[in-house]
């Protein structure tokens, strides 16, 4: 069990998000045989576990059964073990036999459908066991049901119409038949106290050539469904597969492949198809989290779809699986639904938990991530970690590849900015992007790539942070707050500058830079912005963020309008700000700090200043390397004092 458990938590870390394939995940899950009951989706698989010593180390080994549920098909909840091997009356207390099960409910009881060894003789019998719940606890029955041989039982309950049976079956308004597997699929009738055999026997027919196990059958409108595990060809694997029949007890006509063979071979699927909330769904199973050991299973869900005609339309397995995601949590791109000329890959392979990226190679790829929802996002921005080796564009659009955008990222890994070169060429970029368009409620999102090749690692929105408001919301902040902080500011949108390392922040280096800046001034196209900033400290980074601008590796114009109604003599501007920065009042240099500064209040103080009557205007300019900006400004006078005896002007 160690073994088991550490292997399913080093591959937790490959899941953040929970709405993804395999969906069960502390334990080894396989058989899954899914059911509705009120209004929750019930699931009953076997539980693979890792043989104990004495056991066959390389075959199935089962020795109870877990139930679970969830409304959500995201968030299950184990009810824990409903029945074990050592307490079935009629079976072997060590056979670890314990295969796909069933459960059904008729008239308030729910009976569960379960093959294993007896405790004499060979091959497999199928017991039952009745509960008052779902969820157990469950009753079991002293025999086996009598008259199957076999494996895999499944039971279906199905309405009769109003007039039932010319055969005076009287009031009856269902009839349930149970199926399984051995020597061939099998069916019977069973009786009203769902625990005996009604009738005879009878061999499936219509069904293909090649082994065949694990019968679920289902009817949906007119139609009936026998499907079934297949192995097609000689030497191969299962497909899950299926027939149609107006009768529950056939004759068949096979249809063809509901799925395909795993593609890497693991020999079992086993299923089950079941509608919930108006959209069908096939449980299946694969061996994810034991790749080398195909007799340890893990239950995956994906939606299904039928045709017109009632024929089933293929299913494609996926890591995506089905469920919601929130448009917050963290959505790894690589595990999508479909796509289109596309390759996923580990991110390292010598450190295998940092998960998968896809790659779009350009012009019409893409991928597709189902059911994403955005109902939480109000005032939102996109977050994206990419990678490229060359300047290119992606788009994150909603439901197809020609959908609505909703946000387009450039991704500038080289750029010639000035005299500073920059290239974060085969790097991981954390970028961010406004958004052109938030979907309503919840959608699929379709990332394209109009460009050169890009790897996607990850996605997700978030909602802007109140870090600024717009000026006219609080008309305290037309003055110093208290503390005598300055809070109104215009802000241009941060210029990209090629710094690695805060270490250049020389005085001599800060100067150049802070002229050759200035004189690019008037020729700067990005745009300025007046807000009010929530806090003392005004978090430049924040700002870059809220407009889609590189947060890091940034330089920021900073100014204010000081209406002073007298003379202010003897104040000294006291400020800080992270990374370095620079002071102008009026035009004249004030203050320089210089270094790789951290923000606290009154880090650095100036001369002694006159704010003269009038407008004054106090400019700063800020500029981090790898760090995060922030900056803060006051004026104090002779006594150290705050002073706020002036106006703040946004025009
Ligand atoms: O889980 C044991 C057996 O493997 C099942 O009963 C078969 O259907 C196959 O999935």
């Amino acid at each position: 069990m160690a073994y088991c458990l550490s292997f399913i938590i080093c591959h937790l870390s490959f899941s953040p998000a929970g709405a993804q394939n395999p969906v069960i995940r502390d334990l080894f899950s396989a058989d899954p045989t899914a059911r509705v009951f009120n209004g929750k989706v019930y699931l009953y698989p076997s539980h693979d576990i890792v043989p104990p010593a004495g056991q066959r180390q390389d075959w199935f080994c089962m020795a109870d059964y877990h139930v679970f549920s969830s409304e959500n098909l995201t968030d299950w909840t184990d009810h824990g073990v409903i029945v074990s091997q050592e307490k079935v009356p009629w079976g072997k207390p060590d056979g670890y036999s314990m295969w796909a099960p069933d459960c059904v409910e008729k008239d308030g009881k729910y009976y569960f459908y379960f093959p294993n060894g007896p405790k004499t003789g060979r091959g497999f019998a199928v017991g039952v066991a009745v509960s008052d719940s779902p969820e157990g606890p469950f009753a079991l029955e002293p025999e086996p049901i009598k008259g199957i041989m076999g494996i895999d039982p499944c039971v279906l309950i199905d309405s009769l119409t109003p007039d039932p049976s010319p055969e005076g079956e009287g009031s009856k308004k269902t009839q349930a038949y149970i199926y399984w597997s051995g020597m061939g699929i099998r069916g019977a009738r069973l009786k009203e106290n769902m625990k005996e055999l009604d009738g005879p026997v009878i061999t499936m027919e219509g069904l293909p050539d090649g082994f065949k196990e694990g019968p679920f059958a289902f009817r949906r409108g007119d139609w009936y469904y026998l499907t079934f595990p297949w192995v097609r060809e000689e030497g191969g694997t299962e497909t899950l597969a299926y027939a149609m029949s107006k009768s529950p007890l056939g004759p068949w006509d096979f249809k063809g492949i509901i799925m395909a063979e795993h593609a890497n071979r693991c020999w079992t699927n086993h299923h089950s198809l079941v509608e919930y909330k108006g959209q069908w769904y096939l449980f299946y199973h694969t061996n994810f989290f034991s790749p080398n050991d195909d007799k340890r299973r893990s239950v995956c869900i994906e939606k299904v779809a039928f045709n017109a005609n009632g024929t089933i339309q293929e299913v494609k397995p996926t890591m995506r699986g089905v469920g919601i995601n929130q448009a917050t949590e963290r959505i790894e791109i690589d595990r999508y639904s479909s796509a289109g000329n596309v390759q996923t890959a580990y991110i390292d392979t010598t450190r295998t938990p940092l998960g998968a990226c896809v790659t779009l190679s350009g012009k019409g790829s893409w991928v597709k991530y189902d059911d994403v929802d955005f109902s939480s996002i109000t005032d939102g921005y996109l977050v994206i970690n990419v990678m490229a080796n060359d300047n290119t564009r992606l788009f994150v659009r909603e439901r197809s590849a020609k959908g609505k955008v909703i946000a387009k990222v450039p991704v500038t890994v080289k750029s010639e900015n000035g005299p500073f070169r920059r290239d974060m060429s085969g790097q991981w970029l954390t970028l961010t992007a406004p958004l052109e368009y938030t979907p309503k409620g919840i959608t699929d999102l379709v990332v394209t790539c109009d460009g050169e090749t890009v790897s996607v690692d990850w996605l997700r929105f978030k909602n802007r942070p109140k870090y600024f408001s717009e000026v006219g919301k609080d008309d305290n902040l037309a003055k110093p707050d208290d503390q005598g902080f300055i809070r109104r500011w215009r802000l241009m949108e941060p210029i990209a500058v090629d710094v690695r390392s805060n270490v250049v922040f020389t005085n001599s280096w800060l100067r150049d830079k802070f002229a050759e800046e200035l004189a690019q001034l008037p020729k700067q196209k990005a745009k300025w912005y007046t807000l009010d900033s929530e806090n003392y400290n005004v978090k430049l980074f924040r700002f870059a963020e809220k407009y889609g601008k590189q947060t890091y590796g940034s330089f920021f114009w900073c100014e204010t309008v000081i209406d002073c109604s007298t003379d202010i003599e003897n104040v000294r501007l006291a400020c800080g700000s992270n990374g370095a920065s620079m002071w102008w009042l009026n035009g004249e240099e004030v203050l320089l700090l210089e270094g790789d500064r951290r923000m606290v209040e009154d880090d650095g103080m100036s001369q002694r200043l006159t704010l003269r009557k009038g407008r004054n205007i106090l400019r700063a300019a800020v500029i981090n390397g790898p760090g995060l900006s922030d900056m803060c400004a006051r004026f104090l006078d002779e006594a150290g004092k705050p002073v706020t005896g002036y106006a703040l002007n946004d025009k």
